[in-house]
This record gives C-alpha cells, structure tokens and sequence, in this order.
C-alpha cells in the first residue's frame, strides 16, 4: 500500500492487466515506492496520467523465429522487442538470448532500461528484447541462421533513430555481427544500428569493458562521499564471470581491491587471502566456466552451486553481476553478518524488493542496477555518437567519458537521495533522478 491513491489505483490496474508478469510487477512496485515521495508534490503527474503511460511499453513486438538446426531439423523460438519509452530518444537496450526469456522479464528490463538510460545524460529511450533461444552448445552456423532469422522480422521495427538494440546476456560480439550483417543486407544501409559491434566495423573501443569498469568507478564514488575512503585493499566478492563479472574483477584489480570470492554458474571459490584474477579474467573472456578448473589449479575448496557464496564469503562490499533474482532477504541478512556494508548491482534486478529493504533499514549501502551498471548503455550512447560523426574515439577517451558519466549518475542519485530526507537512498535517488527528465520530456511533447 503506497500513501498516495494514485499509486494505489495504477499499481491496481497493472496487476489487473498483467498480474502474471511477475518481474515485470516486481520492478513497478519499487519504481513506485520512489513515486510515493514525489506524486503528491507534483498534481501534472497525476494530471497527465504520466504514470499509466510510463508503465506501458508504446510499442511490443512478438514473433516467430523458426531455424534449421545442424541436423536438419526445423527449431521454433519466439523472439520479441518491447520498445518502452521514446520520450528523451530513440528506444535503446539489449537483446537478451535465454531460455527462461519472456514478456515478463523483457518488460520488467525496458522499464528498468527508461529510468538507466535518463540517468546516463546521453539521448536515449528505453526498450530491450530478445528471444527464449540459449546459444549455449550451439554451433557458429546455427547461432547464425537463428539471429538471421530474427532479424528477418526485427529489421522493420529498428533503426538508428527509431531502436537501436545492443548485446545482454546470451548475445555478445558473435550475435551482434551476425544480427549486424543481416540487418545491413535487408536495409542495404550501413547505420549504427546495433552497438556493442566489433572495432573492425563501427564498434567503440571500452564497450566490452564498460559495464563491469563502471561498476567499479561506481563504488569508488561511494566510498569516497559515504566513507571517505578508497577501493585499494577492501575484501570483494563478485557474482557471475560472464562480461560484467569478468570486467569488474579486472577493473577491481587494477585499482587495488582484492577479490576474495566469486561465482560462475557452476559454483563458486573463496580465497580470504585474495583470488588469482588475471586467471579469471583469461577464463571468462573465454566464455567458460573457471571456478572448477581455479579449484583445482590452485590446490583450493571448490563449493558447488553459486548461490552458497552470500552465506559463506566473509567480505566488505558484494557485486552481483549475474542475473535478477538472485539475492534474497536471508542472503542480505547472512551478507551483513560476514561483516558486508556495500551492496552494488552490476546485474539488472539481482536483490528482490525485501533484500533491497533489508540493506536500507540496517545500514548495507545500497546501489540499484539502474545507476551502478548504466556505464555500458552508456557507452553504446557513445557509440552511437561515434557512428554518426563517422569517428572512433581512443581507449582512453572513451574510458574518460565513462568515468565522468558514472561520477555524474553517482552525484544524481546522491542529491536527490539528500534533498528527500534519505542521504544513503540511492534507490530513491536513482528513480527520482531517472524519472524527471522522462517527466520533462513527455510533458513537453503532449498526449502521443
Ligand atoms: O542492461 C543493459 O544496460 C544492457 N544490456 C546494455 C544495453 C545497451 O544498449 O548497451
């Protein structure tokens, strides 16, 4: 129950219409736990019924994807896009390649994906996409004849000022190439339609770093504005060694933390006197598992299954970099009893709703995904700049930008956590801060 009726009365609609999109559900009720601050204060938000039309995807598209895979047999997957919001740019987000992949969850990441992109500064709307289709164990031809027969359908539906799809998990440089080539024959154009593309055409440099080095720039502007300290020499365990794990251990590195667990989807290895992470770092750029293999190599326990390691990890800042759903209310309260006071989300979503309460009311500082992991759809916005100016930015120039942009987001969500009344809300200052300019714009463009 929200204080404001408005809430209560658009929350009510939704889960009349959609009820069963839980994830979806899920990420509105703690969009609106932030509204409940601000709805009352603004009357043009009820007016205007901006929030019935925010919560409603402008456009969804659904389709079949039939391919013949390496026997000869005729596979159908369902592919989709659900274009969120263009109110401050073209729709903007990934594609995500996984069999669990539905509605749902596609609409729970375009929302989340509206507020993420507002808060990066740059242009962009929200949408995200993808299909119940898992790449894994598939060869290279059949990836390829799946993500060509995607694109036979989505090529109408994208465009670099219409939708601008990137990668997600289950789609790296490989699907994006192959998505890429596909669309430029059908549309016989080149345009920076995808990002997330390969340096040789059109790519930008620090993209495949960006989401996990973000993460890390992120959480040193929090220790320096909530501790006054620094990264160098603090205990960190990281969930996930896909890009975003795998990044963030190498950034985490260089900047002289120590990783002392992590987790594949295997298992997990925990090591208080820290982790070998050039090891890691080699093993998740190849797309494979390494907790076994890191076991073994160096003579240490192997614990199987990931989610053990929030209970078992003695550490002072925790990085899921996963996937959504990962982090229970048990696991927080076992996590401030190993002695963690940061919580920072690489992944979308990885806290439910009662362990992100759970890290507000007992003193855990608290990052939402939608802030601490926008340092790569921020840097796909550079992408998509680059690409219209015909221009490639170095390394360094690009990893100076993400820096700024993630200092910028930290200090967003930060003063509007303050102005509040909740210093250390920084979700709270996230939606806030995500949701005005979104506010702004729709407000400026009328009923459309
Ligand atoms: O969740 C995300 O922000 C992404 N998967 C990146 C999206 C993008 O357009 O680069």
């Amino acid at each position: 129950m929200y204080k404001s009726e408005y809430l209560n009365r658009v929350l009510d609609e939704i889960k009349a219409k959609h009820g069963e999109q839980k994830e979806f559900i899920s990420a509105v009720e703690e969009f609106f736990d932030s509204m409940d601050y601000v709805v009352d204060k603004d009357p043009r938000i009820e007016k205007y019924s901006i929030l019935e039309r925010i919560v409603e995807p402008e456009r969804t598209v659904c389709f079949i994807v039939p391919w013949v895979d390496d026997n000869g047999k005729i596979r159908v997957n369902t592919g989709y896009r659900v274009q969120f919001n263009s109110a401050i740019g073209p729709y903007k987000g990934g594609m995500r390649f996984d069999k669990s992949v539905n509605l749902s969850i596609l609409k729970f990441l375009g929302f989340e994906q509206t507020f993420k992109n507002s808060l990066t500064g740059l242009p962009m709307g929200g949408g995200k996409g993808g299909a119940d289709f898992d790449p894994r164990g598939k060869s290279d031809g059949e990836v390829m004849r799946f993500c060509q027969s995607l694109m036979t359908e989505l090529f109408r539906h994208i465009g670099p000022n219409t939708d601008v799809p990137a990668g997600d998990l289950g789609v790296g440089a490989r699907e994006i190439g192959y998505m890429f080539g596909y669309y430029k024959k059908l549309r016989d154009e080149w345009s920076g339609t995808f990002t997330g593309k390969n340096f040789s055409y059109g790519g930008s440099l620090a993209r495949p770093e960006a989401t996990g080095y973000g993460l890390l720039y992120f959480v040193e502007e929090m220790l320096k504005t909530y501790k006054n300290t620094t990264i160098e020499g603090k205990k960190v365990i990281i969930s996930g060694s896909g890009k975003v794990g795998g990044m963030a251990a190498e950034k985490l590195n260089q900047l002289g933390g120590v990783l002392v667990g992590m987790s594949d989807i295997e298992g997990f290895v925990y090591d208080p006197k820290g982790l070998d992470v050039p090891y890691i770092v080699a093993k998740s750029k190849q797309k494979g598992m390494f907790s076994k293999d890191y076991a073994k190599d160096h003579n240490i326990e192997w614990h199987e299954g990931p989610h053990g390691m929030w209970g078992f990890a003695k550490c002072e800042i925790a990085l899921p970099c996963a996937t959504q759903g990962e982090i229970h209310e048990e696991d927080a309260k076992l996590l401030k009893q190993n002695g963690c006071y940061m919580l920072v989300e690489g992944a979308n979503m990885p806290c439910d709703v009662e362990a992100i309460r759970y890290f507000n009311e007992n003193g855990v500082l608290f990052a939402p995904g939608k802030a601490s992991n926008a340092g790569g759809v921020a840097v796909s916005g550079l992408e998509m700049s680059q690409n219209s100016l015909h221009l490639s930015w170095t390394f360094e120039e690009v990893d100076a930008r993400l820096k700024q942009i993630m200092k910028d987001i930290f200090k967003k969500c930060h003063e509007t956590a303050v102005k509040y009344g909740q210093p250390n809300n920084l979700a709270l200052g996230a939606n806030i801060a995500g949701f005005e300019k979104v506010l702004d714009a729709m407000l400026a463009q009328g009923v459309c």
